[in-house]
């Protein structure tokens, strides 16, 4: 994904960037998280940032603000001074993260090719069109009573399901209640197998005093902060359209990025059952939290995924399907990232379980990479309430690209040539098929909702469980695997027929 060159490798390092002068827009060594002692300190910064040119965006939580600081502001306070001051608790960077897809075209003279129609002087008509601007996101359809009965045609395609059983338990709950939030690229909300089991946020549906709809009048009815939020929030371009932007399909055939990252993983999660349409999730009547923070190019940071927990949480999602992270090259020194630390310990003591994908052999560079070894954030962090996910194949083997680690890695679960919900009302489980080239839905991106709807599941039928309970009895009822012997802790894939037993 190229993040790693991106990387500030320390606070310290990037401080020196500075004193020398030498700080490129690039490095984006000025974009900092910083954690102050109190909200007052918070306000004497923001002035004194702001007055030369900076910005500052507080974080909700923890005290901590996003920052990013001009060259006039560090003529005014040097980074040092910064990380030495009295009322400053801690200085890191704001950590690029990604989405943990697996693919990326590594045929040079095919690269050349396509970045020569990228850059425009390719043959025109042989090139698609550009993403969606953000200003084009579809409007939000209004909740209605869900649609649809029969059998979902596409249900025998959906391989993974079917091996986990996800169907058998149906009649004792469907997820009815529970919320998952998909923290992602967004979510194709007008999706005929989605927009039924989107979560509407009850303080911005129904109508306010002047008989106006709250979803769509530009107040903040509920007073959490943002306005019409009725399915959740765009942290990557701060709106209320979570929607999940293609991107070029060219651009993805180098750089691997998939489009439509978060619709795919959202079906799995919850795609509605016996509709008549597409596919089904493992709890088909769950509530899915469009989340995204994620742009359509795959990438994203610490502060958009920490807003995005933090908000998650408060608007009470009981599951987190986190199929982001960094991790290799990228994560050297991401266990100190604190900020998502303090986000997810935050997570923790509201009860909350986070599934995470355990990553994709360093963004698809490498491969068959041991955690253990060598961690990938956030899934290798070391919580009660994080649950990380392998990739497996239809085949009982370990997606080749997948993490895997006997401490660190919890479980694995269908995550190779997965078919699910795509952008535009589609199914697939293939990305792109063009030019020769063809890429199908596979990485612990794929994996971890799989996990996710599961506990979703089992929650809604054991409601009293803390997280950890949760998360034990999904691991308890694992199906070993010979493959996954001495790589996972279980040791086993995930049964959702055996969860429910
Ligand atoms: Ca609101
Ligand atoms: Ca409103
Ligand atoms: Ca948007
Ligand atoms: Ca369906």
């Amino acid at each position: 994904m190229g993040l790693s060159g991106r990387m500030i490798k320390t606070v310290a390092m990037a401080t020196t960037l500075f004193v020398g002068g030498a700080a490129s827009a690039a490095t984006d060594s000025n974009d900092l998280l910083i954690k102050f002692k109190d909200a007052q300190a918070i306000k004497g910064f923001t002035t004194m940032a702001q007055q030369g040119g900076g910005q500052v965006e507080t974080l909700g939580s923890g005290n901590w603000v996003h920052v990013k600081l001009t060259a006039q502001n560090l003529k005014t306070m040097t980074l040092k001074e910064i990380k030495n001051h009295p009322a400053v608790a801690s200085v890191q960077p704001n950590y690029p993260v990604h989405l943990m897809e697996n693919y990326q075209l590594k045929d040079a003279a095919l690269r050349a090719k396509l970045q020569h129609m990228i850059d425009g002087s390719g043959n025109a008509a042989n090139k698609p069109a550009k993403s969606t601007a953000a200003a084009d996101n579809p409007a939000i359809p209004s909740a209605g009573p869900a649609s649809g009965t029969g059998a979902d045609p596409d249900f025998s395609k959906q391989w993974g399901m079917n091996d986990i059983g996800a169907n058998k338990s149906w009649q004792k709950t469907r997820g009815e209640q529970m919320i998952v939030a998909v923290i992602d690229t967004g979510v194709d909300y007008t999706h005929e197998d989605l927009v039924d089991n989107l979560w509407r946020n009850p303080g911005e549906t129904g109508t306010d005093a002047q008989g106006r709809d709250k979803s769509t009048n530009g107040v903040d009815d509920d007073g959490n902060g943002f306005i019409d939020d009725v399915i959740g929030w765009d942290f990557a371009t701060n709106d209320n359209k979570p929607y999940d932007l293609a991107g070029d399909p060219l651009e993805v055939i180098m750089k691997g990025m998939n489009p439509g990252h978060g619709t795919h993983c959202a079906g799995n999660v919850g795609a509605r059952a016996d509709n008549g349409k597409g596919i089904a999730g493992v709890a088909p009547n769950v509530k899915i939290m469009a989340m995204r923070f994620l742009t359509e190019k795959g990438q994203g940071t610490t502060a958009g995924a920490i807003q995005a927990i933090d908000y998650a949480v408060k608007m009470g999602a009981k599951v987190l399907s986190n199929s982001w992270g960094s991790e290799g090259e990228d994560s050297s020194d991401a266990q100190e990232n604190l900020a998502l630390r303090e986000a997810i310990q935050r997570a923790e003591a509201a009860g909350v379980l986070f599934v995470a994908a355990a990553g994709n052999g360093h963004s698809g560079v490498g491969y068959d990479n041991d955690t253990d070894a060598k961690p990938g954030y956030p899934a290798s962090y070391d919580y009660d309430s994080i649950l990380s996910v392998a990739a497996i194949a239809k085949d009982n083997t370990l997606g080749s690209f997948s993490n895997w680690g006997v401490k660190s890695v919890d479980i694995a679960a269908p995550g190779v040539v997965v078919y699910s919900t795509t952008v535009g009302n589609k199914y697939s489980d293939t990305v792109v098929d063009m030019f020769g080239i063809k890429a199908t839905w596979d990485g612990t991106s794929m994996a971890t909702p799989h996990v996710a709807g599961a506990a979703a599941l089992y929650w809604s039928a054991h409601p009293t469980l803390t997280a950890k309970e949760v998360k034990a009895a999904i691991l308890n009822s694992a199906t070993p695997v010979p493959a996954l012997a001495g790589k996972l802790v279980t040791g086993g894939k995930l049964s959702v027929e055996n969860l429910m037993r």
